[in-house]
């Protein structure tokens, strides 16, 4: 009997483990080619969070995501990594009134309106995306307004 619990408790740390074991990829990809699109996905915004947040893409496939601001503030989504988030967030922060041009891995979206964001996924891995308006996001280590793309090995 107590073999099989260390044999049980051994499996569960195994799963668990396996659960956290998408690494961040090396890269978060590149601006996508709108007429390479090879899956739509849709998500919706609202205050303050990604539905769904956790997305599932292969390796070299070319997303178009479909995003919908159903809340009544303003949103961002934008591909990076926790670091280029994390900057861009900040300078949201300091700069609140300060209107900034769309880079490709970005896009806002006024509230009841729809947007595309073209992405090419080229590395295995977690990439990290995120709203970086002021108080939607408080940090890629805490709870706010982001989520995961876990880009499946070829
Ligand atoms: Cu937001």
């Amino acid at each position: 009997m107590k073999k099989l619990s260390i044999t049980s408790a051994l499996i569960l740390s195994l799963i668990s483990t396996g659960a956290l074991a998408t690494e961040e990829a090396t890269s978060v990809g590149s601006p996508g080619d709108p007429g390479k699109v090879s899956r739509t996905i849709e998500i919706t915004m609202v205050e303050n969070r990604f539905k769904p947040s956790e997305i599932k893409v292969k390796q070299g496939e070319t997303i178009k995501f479909m995003l919908k601001n159903a809340g009544k503030k303003k949103h961002e989504m934008m591909i990076g990594t926790p670091e280029e988030i994390d900057k861009h967030g900040k300078m949201m922060k300091k700069f609140p009134d300060k209107e900034h041009p769309d880079e490709p891995n970005m896009i806002t979206i006024n509230p009841g309106e729809t947007g595309e964001l073209v992405w090419h996924f080229t590395e295995a891995g977690a990439v990290n995306f995120a709203c970086p308006m002021p108080g939607h996001f408080k940090g890629m280590n805490f709870s706010g307004m982001k989520g995961t793309i876990d880009v499946e090995a070829k």
